[in-house]
């Protein structure tokens, strides 16, 4: 652990003591003591992260890119152990802590390319020798709460973007994954010592719970929140800081679903499902929850499903060939033991979800995934329980079928197997699936940075990542500018002393 430590440019001995204990999910072994900071902490960052907004917005968006691009080397150089870390601390597999970075990796070159196409658009104006445009500018400080299941992915959509738009970052990550927070940051500040001319406070990290997160939430210095993490937390985030018209980022629960029609390719259905269903131990965002399964493909879909739920590897996740590791902690656990006691109540048939390697692990919370067989959507089906649980249930023409698809608060992310070409049209129309993500024959988890990355009802609306999601964290301004020697009105209004 310490020469990890080391490779990242942490030291442990620095690491060793404070109110906020850091454990493994791998084995409940503690990692780390750290202070907590709070309110005042928060205050400080920001007003440090002000002073280098007033430079860096300066500094031309290219040039911060190359930056960026620095910041992308050292990851590329440590991804090894920075992946590492993020399995010690999540106990996700090595392979996805590995993609994790990669993540990182591929929106630092996103945001390095971006930094010279941060365009605007021309507009005809309606008045002659007039020419209308907009340009675009850094916005402020930049926020970020992030959530233990994605500790540094997600920060980076933001992060990278935001160094390249000209907006310093302020990072209150989950107080279950500071030392990748803290390892990032290590490795953000080899890259702006290469830089060269890169202002002090660029990146900061807050470790620190509940309070530090409302501070940075009320901060009027705080141009931008980003937030990623429950619907009950975002409920909190969004009106306080639309209280203070401040902008909101906002990327909550998803409760994401598959459709698998009669036409479907049920073998690449089955690898779909089992890496989207009980990959991250059920712990993405984007994992899914849902299969609706049509009537006539559910009996054979089902037996081959529960025959690749009993046999799916779950250990350590370090251990090659594991694809299940533990869950983040004993909360979660009990929540997916409490959901599944009120569906076997309800009459739902359960397969799996019992407690795991509790003699190998007596303080870590492994879990056999679980499929429930439902008849109906029931009230369970309505919440994201965090959890490898997948719901199924059947159907019978597809217009049921996206209607049940979208009858939950939640629309991040979803999907149908089909290989019929109407069905899957259908489905991506305006009156098909309405999440911010709808794909066909891939499964709803594991989105590619290229794309925008969030969903809409209850998770948020907020857009991060690829596309043009840039312009959060930028500024609009339109401009007019008038080039002739008359000084006409727009709308031909007429306002003249005769
Ligand atoms: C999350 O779970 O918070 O699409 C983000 C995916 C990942 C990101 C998930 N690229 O599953």
């Amino acid at each position: 652990m310490n020469e990890l430590l080391r490779a990242l440019g942490l030291e442990a001995a620095a690491l060793a003591e404070g109110e906020l204990c850091v454990v493994s999910p791998i084995d409940g072994r503690t990692l780390a003591r750290l202070p907590m900071q709070g309110a005042p902490e928060v205050a400080a960052a920001v007003s440090a992260a002000q002073r280098a907004f007033l430079e860096w917005r300066g500094v031309p968006a290219p040039r911060r890119g190359e930056l960026v691009r620095l910041f992308g080397e050292e990851l590329r150089a440590h991804k090894d152990p920075l992946g590492r870390l993020v399995t010690l601390e999540t106990g996700k597999i090595l392979q996805e802590g590995l993609g994790e970075v990669q993540e990182m990796i591929d929106i630092c070159d996103f945001a390095l390319g971006l930094s010279r196409q941060l365009y605007g658009l021309t507009m005809a104006s309606e008045r002659p020798g007039h020419r209308m445009m907009e340009t675009w500018h850094p916005l402020g400080v930049v926020g970020v709460i992030s959530a233990f299941n994605f500790p540094a992915a997600v920060w980076a959509w933001n992060a990278a973007l935001a160094l390249v738009c000209g907006d310093p970052v302020v990072w209150k990550p989950s107080e279950k994954t500071p030392l990748t927070a803290l390892a990032c940051r290590a490795l953000f500040e080899r890259a702006a010592a290469r830089f060269g001319q890169a202002p002090a406070n660029l990146v900061q990290v807050v470790v620190g719970g509940r309070e530090a997160g409302m501070a940075l939430v009320d901060h009027p210095g705080v141009a931008l929140v980003s937030a990623t993490g429950s619907t009950r937390m975002g409920r909190e985030v969004g009106p306080r800081v639309a209280a203070r018209f401040g902008r909101c980022l906002l990327e909550l629960g998803g409760n994401n679903a598959m459709i698998v029609a009669p036409s479907a390719d049920l073998d690449l259905a089955v690898r779909a499902i089992l890496f989207s269903a009980v990959g991250t131990a059920g712990q993405r965002c984007t994992t899914l929850r849902r299969l609706i399964v049509h009537r006539d493909v559910a009996d054979a879909l089902l037996v081959r499903l529960k025959q690749a739920w009993a046999s799916v590897r779950v250990g350590n996740p370090l251990e090659a060939g594991t694809l299940v590791g533990p869950l983040i902690d004993r909360h979660a656990f009990e929540r997916m033991q409490a959901v599944i006691a009120r569906l076997a109540a309800a009459g739902a048939r359960i397969t799996g979800g019992e407690r795991m390697l509790a003699e190998a692990f007596p303080d870590a919370w492994y879990v056999r995934p679980c499929i429930a067989e439902v008849d109906a959507q029931g009230a369970e089906m309505h919440e994201e329980t965090f959890a490898p649980l997948l719901y199924a249930l059947r159907y019978d023409t597809l217009e049921e079928a996206i209607a049940l698809h979208n009858d939950v608060p939640q629309g991040l992310s979803s999907c149908i197997f089909t290989n019929d070409l109407r069905e899957a049209e259908a489905f991506l129309s305006s009156s098909g699936s309405d999440c911010g993500i709808a794909n066909v024959n891939i499964g709803p988890s594991g989105a590619e940075i290229g794309g925008a990355f969030g969903g809409e009802k209850e998770t948020g609306g907020g857009r991060e990542s690829g596309s043009d999601s840039w312009r959060s964290y930028m500024r609009r301004a339109t401009n007019t500018v008038n080039y002739s020697r008359e000084l006409p009105l727009a709308q031909g209004i007429r306002f003249e002393n005769v």
